[in-house]
């Protein structure tokens, strides 16, 4: 047995609190190289029957008075298996090893000191168990549970429609779909024009809205903030946009906006104070500032030259990084996270460039929101594993680029077998806790990327096909504005063409489309955020897979040929007999086809 292989952390995503009264624990071995794993567990002071049965109470070391679980496989990934089970505990304390038996029968037992030989004494005597002191409410990781039935959609303003041509700026665009813009173009966006469109949203079904940056800035995508408690005013006012989120909220839809706090824009008053009066500001520490005078030659990229004097997003001069260890700016950067939650009831921040701002920091934000409103959600924009931002005291959650990403590397772009995907996305969900996963935001495209039509090569069968596939995921989908539309678009800034309006440059088929998947989604939310996970790769020559999703006695089973040719005769037969139904329907799937059926 490959003992270096097995491992586990407690408190951790391996030993968590998922509900006030259920533990869950996991364990990690080598592929295929148990044949058991039993978790030995106990509250560590209850000696109670064991001290009666023999009688010594004279203050002798006691044997432990354990019980036994067996663990349950739930996943695998690409070099090991994970094994979980959940306990209760009537005093919220436990002691804790694992037993381990291999194929050929060898026993091996995982102590807090690493994998020993077994032994019986090693658990009478409850050798370097692993501790869970006391599992404490306060410590769960919670996220709003509202959050797992919804459909998001995210709007980038300036793009979605023009409401309100007073507010327009100026030289700005023809309202053309088809354009593909350029990185200033402006085309007259507008909170107005949302709000004229909301009944788009409520017939789409989504339940809802992400906004890209709305407070003041001079740039058509406002991520460079030039007054964080002002509407920018091509955009309309702060009555405009509490009158819009009265109105989502009428409709069941909730509202999420983006907090752009890892920088400022350079023509906020802040950053000109700095650039004007330099060490003497008294801005000068709410940045990082390398060396005086601050300041930078604009450069044709709009990038600084070689010698940054001072740090910010990226290369981008326009964006100096604020220095949020510094309490000014916590102070500050606070009052506006709770005055928008306060004055205007939204239901959840979204935070830029997550990851690059100080923890610290986040776990003030985090109990600053918490304070002002129950079941608020926070999302933060990190592209990679955020374990240290999903512990409890930070994010609900994260744009769940590195999953969707396998999905797509996988079903659009044929970069991994099936197989290797399926170890990718389980590997993904073993990085947290179960109740993480439910609430994990799952974008496969956004302003940020090309959009799926276009990185489908325009197969409109297999962007459904991909769409369908990750609503069937743990975690929330989004829609990006347009794609129900089928609207195409490569990286930023063509993946920002304005929404089609006009029946011409709607493609109401894929609208649809999305339509009947929003409502199978809501439909089955609970069963789809909360359910276990079951993976069949059919067949990986012919890119044929099945998921099974179970929750007690509902059970959803999705089947996808993502090959280049439709699914028939064996492989049809494999395929259904891995299937409690499919409604009995004689199926063929086409490529890029798939049938989800209820079992
Ligand atoms: C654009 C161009 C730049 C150009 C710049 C010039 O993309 O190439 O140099 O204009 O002004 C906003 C605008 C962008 C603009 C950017 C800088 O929307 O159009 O850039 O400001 O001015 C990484 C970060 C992630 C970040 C992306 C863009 O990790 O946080 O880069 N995303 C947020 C927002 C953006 C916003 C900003 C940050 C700045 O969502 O819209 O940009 O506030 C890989 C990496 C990721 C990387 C990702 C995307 O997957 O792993 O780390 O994200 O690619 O590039």
């Amino acid at each position: 047995m490959n003992t270096a292989a097995i491992y586990h952390r407690p408190e951790s995503e391996f030993a968590f609190l998922y509900k006030v009264d259920e533990v869950r624990i996991r364990i990690r071995t080598a592929i295929d190289d148990a044949a058991k794993v039993e978790l030995i567990y106990a509250d560590p002071y209850d000696f109670s029957e064991v001290m009666l049965s023999n009688g010594d109470s004279s203050g002798a070391t006691p044997d432990w008075q354990f019980l036994t679980i067996e663990m349950q496989k739930v996943v695998t990934t690409e070099s090991h298996d994970y094994y979980q089970v959940a306990v209760d505990l009537a005093h919220k304390r436990m002691d804790y090893l694992f037993v381990i038996t291999g194929q050929e029968g060898e026993k091996v037992v995982l102590t807090d000191r690493g994998a020993m030989p077994y032994d019986i004494e090693l658990l009478t005597k409850k050798y370097a168990a692993f501790r869970l002191p006391f599992f404490h409410e306060v410590d769960r990781f919670k996220a709003p549970d509202w959050v797992k039935d919804t459909v998001w959609y995210q709007i980038f303003p300036e793009r979605f429609a023009n409401g309100d041509k007073s507010l327009d700026p100026e030289n700005v665009k023809a309202w053309d779909p088809t354009e593909t813009p350029e990185r200033e173009d402006f085309y007259g966006g507008d909170l107005q024009g949302v709000l004229d469109h909301l009944d788009h949203l409520a017939e789409l079904g989504v339940n809802g809205i992400y906004f890209t940056p709305v407070f003041k800035a001079p740039t058509n995508h406002k991520y460079d903030t030039q007054d964080y408690l002002e509407i920018d005013p091509h955009f309309g006012d702060k009555a405009l946009f509490k009158k819009l989120i009265d109105e989502a909220h009428a409709r069941g839809i909730k509202v999420m906006i983006d907090a752009v706090f890892n920088h400022i824009g350079d023509e906020s008053p802040q950053w000109q104070d700095v650039l004007k009066n330099q060490e003497k500001s008294k801005y000068a520490d709410w940045f990082h500032i390398n060396k005086f005078p601050a300041s930078y030659v604009a450069t044709d990229n709009n990038e600084f030259a070689v010698d940054a004097t001072y740090e910010t997003f990226a290369f981008t001069p326009h964006m100096p990084k604020l220095n949020t260890a510094n309490p000014e700016v916590i102070d500050y950067l606070l009052h506006i996270t709770t005055y928008w939650i306060k004055a205007f009831d939204i239901d959840a921040w979204r935070l830029d460039v997550a990851d690059e701002i100080d923890h610290t920091f986040w776990k003030k934000f985090r109990k600053a929101c918490d304070e002002v409103k129950k079941d608020f959600y926070i999302l933060g924009e990190v592209w990679h594993s955020s374990q240290p931002w999903l512990v409890g005291d930070e994010f609900s959650a994260v744009m769940n680029y590195a999953y969707t990403g396998a999905i797509a590397d996988s079903i659009v772009k044929g970069k991994t077998t099936l197989t290797q995907m399926v170890a990718a996305l389980n590997t993904q969900l073993m990085l947290y806790r179960d109740q993480t996963n439910q609430v994990m935001f799952n974008v496969l495209d956004s302003h940020d990327t090309p959009r799926l039509l276009t990185e489908c090569e325009e197969d409109k069968d297999l962007m459904k096909q991909v769409e369908a596939f990750t609503y069937l995921q743990p975690g929330v989908p989004c829609i990006y504005y347009g794609d129900e539309y089928a609207v195409t678009g490569g990286g930023d800034p063509a993946c920002r063409k304005v929404m089609p309006w006009t029946a011409e440059h709607q493609d109401q088929e894929m609208f649809a489309f999305f339509k009947a998947l929003v409502a199978f989604r809501k439909e089955n939310s609970k069963l789809l955020s909360e359910c276990t996970m079951d993976w069949c790769v059919v067949s990986d020559e012919n890119g044929v897979i099945q998921l099974q999703r179970k929750l007690g006695e509902d059970v959803l089973i999705g089947t996808f040929n993502t090959g280049k040719k439709a699914v028939d005769g064996e492989l049809k037969d494999l395929m259904l007999s891995n299937l409690a139904t499919i409604d009995g329907k004689n199926v063929s799937i086409a490529p890029n086809g798939f049938a989800i059926s209820k079992g």
